[in-house]
């Protein structure tokens, strides 16, 4: 086969709509980011541009190419144009002609173009007509209930649907040839596809079964392969089958080793012409969704090579608003802070895109299961025929593109659609409306489902998250009211009630769902992120700036509400700041530590969302600018294989009066565990004064094994709080493996806000090892909670940040640079921050 890259050609574009002169444009990419690189339209992300630019997609766009085609090319049978991903409503011609109308823009594309080419120079047009015309006027009849679009009805196209406007994104809705488009040139027949499955058998060894699946049917071809790891050829032969004798598995991140085989394929036609040729990187791996009746319901685990495991990790949107032109440095910035916080699996969410292979082949590398939505989410799609042609043909697209990799361990087929659509909205109710009951069933317990097991076969599907899974018709979908208690039994759960609901944070621990793929809280970017949006000097987070950088409606009420009930006043913006990111920490790390504590009832926490698609207040763990916000540096903590976690019964409310009354007297301490190998350890803790008086110590030799959560002890403080009072206590706990203290938090007896915390002094020596990596050593005379420090936007990942700081004690810390540094400028641009500071 040939192949005759057209991202290289010279490409141009102009405003359809007003006939504007041709200019130079990227392919891929979109038509904001080439308007922007003209310096046509301003910076959609700076203050509210976002309304400005809004024109952009109520035009049309064209883009356009002139390439020569070599004869060689024209001499065999066919010349397909490829496009692996068109942006949206999209007319393509060659020379004049039209080759096809699209409108989907998850679906690659393939055409049979060698009749419209001629030898020499050609030219290819593709024209995108206004997404938001389309919507104002196909399928009128459809009028769903809108969570997310403010104009609405999004829906009708299949187009990455948080472009629309989402709780945390602008509105910008693009076109443009998004993913790489080039010819194919081949005769006889063409190698497509190798489906390959796996047996893991009984010795040790696996059995790998290829499937070739080609463009023409072939009978007579047959298969030569090789199979190397590392660069090393491990085996070479012919057929269909492999074997492999001394199989290094493939396991998720913190369960082992994540060794990519490359496998490659040559088709052969019985005459000996080659047919074509197939290469992947695979892991020999099973995956499976494991559903067995258990004492509480119905299990809901991932099984990974035998190994039930906890799922630690977080939701996934678009890395950008324009995904076209994101690099795998992009995605590899974002991807390696999850896996350095443990995380073991990512879950993409329904209203972005079906993701690259970037992300793909980062996640193969960095052992993150991959938990992929369907690009679906919150509001009801239609379902005439020729909807669920465009879905059947972009979920085969992407089920056959997917299907060989290593981390892909969920087909889901929405987000929340289920949910949001069967709360008693009258004739917007899937439960209530049979025609949208049907269409819904069509798609996702019929359609979706059966691509699966078609293309892929192995991987497993879930109807919805949430779901309880029980039902084949959302007729039966669990009503509304018993959802949470559905929860606790079976089937995957976003729990909200915390954020969206404003209910207390020790909602969390209320109930023992089975696998929470969602829950969040919000925080602000750090101001560094927000300077990149906003002057300096205009950035109050309810001025009209920021607040075009808040789309959740309330979102800053809420963010306040809840910083109220545990921290004091701020003293300013940054110290506002700063405490809506310890507030965002602490509310995730109740979560987590909740559903960790009780594996193996519940089997999984993703939160919400690990980032950002461009600079704003929302529950992202790491903001747009790749900076982690408090909840990072947090979340690896808790999602460490081995954590010491307190869990304090009770609470504290208000009677008439607002008198204060609180129930908690004790802290139980657990050990949660899930590294592979077992381990002995020493738990350790010290009631504190605040004044600096050790009050009470104690400790425990334990033994650590794989999945369990053990409560090691029970500290009773009801004696110290009569005698200090709890506003004068705090306990520092603590495991050590092999000596070295791998946890360690504080647990408080009353909400920090009534804390006399103590003003102390730190001392900070800087080291500069090498000139882009420093190691700081901060040492207080008081107790100081979540310390945190900075270098004025100075570009830096730290070893760790948000952390505490016990009295008289010197925590070091690694900060590695992009540029070069010295100590004496480290110095000068160092601030740090503890709670005691912002108020
Ligand atoms: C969930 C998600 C998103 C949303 C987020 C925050 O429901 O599925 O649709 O952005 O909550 O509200």
């Amino acid at each position: 086969m040939r192949i005759l890259p057209l991202a290289a050609a010279s490409w141009k574009f102009r405003d359809a709509s007003t006939r504007s002169p041709w200019r130079a444009a990227v392919v891929p990419g979109c038509v904001h980011r080439d308007l922007l690189r003209h310096g046509l339209i301003p910076d959609p992300f700076w203050g509210t541009n976002e309304a400005q630019v809004q024109w952009v997609g109520e035009h049309a766009w064209e883009y356009r190419a002139s390439f020569r085609v070599p004869a060689a090319a024209l001499a065999e049978e066919v010349v397909d144009l490829v496009a692996d991903g068109l942006d949206t409503v999209a007319t393509v011609s060659l020379n004049g002609r039209e080759v096809a109308r699209t409108e989907n823009m998850f679906l690659g594309h393939r055409w049979d173009v060698k009749s419209l080419l001629r030898a020499g120079r050609n030219e290819l047009v593709v024209r995108f007509d206004s997404a938001s015309d389309y919507i104002g006027r196909e399928r009128l009849e459809h009028r769903p209930f809108e969570c997310n679009d403010p104009v609405g009805r999004c829906s009708v196209l299949r187009k990455q649907q948080c472009q629309f406007g989402w709780d945390w994104g602008p509105r910008l809705v693009t076109a443009g040839i998004w993913r790489d488009i080039r010819l194919e040139a081949w005769s006889g027949n063409r190698l497509q596809s190798v489906r390959v499955t796996q047996d893991h058998r009984a010795d040790g060894t696996v059995a790998l079964q290829l499937s070739a699946e080609f463009a023409r049917p072939e009978s007579a071809a047959s298969l030569r392969w090789q199979l190397s790891l590392a660069g090393e050829r491990v085996g070479e032969g012919t057929g269909t089958e492999i074997v492999v004798a001394r199989p290094q598995l493939w396991w998720p991140n913190d369960h082992g080793a994540q060794p990519l085989y490359t496998l490659g394929v040559e088709a052969i036609a019985d005459d000996g012409t080659p047919v074509g040729a197939w290469s992947r990187r695979i892991g020999l791996r099973t995956i499976a969704l494991d559903r067995h009746p258990d004492p509480w319901g119905e299990s809901f685990q991932f099984v990974v090579n035998g190994r039930p495991l906890f799922a630690k990790g977080a939701n996934c949107i678009p890395a950008h608003s324009f995904p076209a032109g994101l690099t795998r440095d992009a995605y590899a910035r974002d991807l390696t802070s999850a896996a350095s916080a443990h995380m073991n699996m990512i879950r993409v969410w329904g209203g972005g895109i079906y993701e690259s292979e970037d992300f793909f082949d980062l996640c193969d590398e960095l052992g993150l299961l991959v938990w992929h939505d369907f690009m679906f989410a919150c509001t009801i799609y239609p379902g005439d025929p020729a909807f669920l042609a465009s879905v059947r043909a972009e979920a085969e697209y992407n089920v056959r593109r997917t299907r060989h990799r290593a981390c892909l361990a969920l087909w889901c087929g929405n987000n929340e659609i289920e949910g949001l659509n069967t709360v008693g909205r009258d004739l917007a109710d899937l439960r209530k409306n049979p025609e949208l009951g049907r269409n819904y069933d069509a798609l996702f317990h019929e359609l979706l489902p059966a691509v699966v097991a078609a293309v892929d076969g192995v991987t497993a599907y879930w109807p919805s998250s949430p779901t309880s899974g029980l039902h084949k018709s959302v007729a039966d979908a669990t009503p509304y009211a018993e959802v949470k208690a559905e929860g606790e039994k079976r089937g995957d759960v976003h729990f909200w009630d915390v954020w969206h609901a404003r209910q207390p944070v020790k909602d969390y621990e209320k109930y023992l769902f089975r696998f929470v793929s969602e829950f969040g809280m919000q925080s602000y970017s750090s101001t560094a992120t927000n300077a990149t949006f906003c002057p300096p000097h205009d950035d109050n987070v309810f001025g009209p700036e920021m607040e075009n950088h808040q789309k959740n409606r309330s979102g800053n009420q809420i963010i306040l509400d809840y910083i109220s009930r545990v921290y004091r006043f701020p003293i300013g913006q940054e110290a506002l700041i700063y405490l809506s990111q310890l507030n965002q920490a602490y509310c995730m790390q109740v979560g987590v530590q909740h559903w960790r504590r009780n594996m193996p009832r519940c089997m999984g926490a993703l939160y919400w969302q690990l980032n950002d698609c461009w600079p704003v207040a929302s529950w992202s763990s790491i903001e747009f600018t790749g900076h982690w916000r408090a909840l990072h540096h947090v979340a690896r903590r808790f999602f460490a294989p081995a954590v010491a976690v307190a869990c304090v019964p009770g609470d504290e409310t208000t009677i008439i009066g607002n008198y204060r009354r609180s129930t908690v007297h004790e802290v139980q301490l657990f050990t949660v565990y899930d590294a592979p190998q077992p381990a002995r350890g020493v738990l350790r803790w010290d009631v504190f004064h605040l004044d600096g008086r050790v009050l009470r110590r104690g400790s425990k030799r334990v033994v650590l094994r794989y999945g369990e959560s053990v409560c090691q002890a029970t500290v009773d403080c009801r004696t110290l709080i009569a005698r200090h009072g709890r506003d004068c206590l705090y306990l520092r706990f603590a495991l050590e493996v092999d000596g070295v203290r791998v946890s360690e938090d504080t647990a408080f007896l009353a909400a920090p806000r009534f804390l006399e915390l103590p003003r102390g002094r730190t001392r900070v020596a800087v080291k500069l090892p090498t000139p882009t990596r420093a190691v700081i050593a901060f040492t207080s005379d008081v107790f100081q909670h979540r310390f945190s420090f900075e270098f004025g936007g100075l570009v830096h990942r730290s070893s760790d940040n948000f952390f505490e700081l016990y009295p008289g004690e010197t925590k070091t810390v690694t900060v590695e640079f992009d540029a070069k540094q010295t100590a004496a400028k480290l110095k000068r641009q160092l601030t740090h921050f503890s709670l005691v500071d912002s108020y």
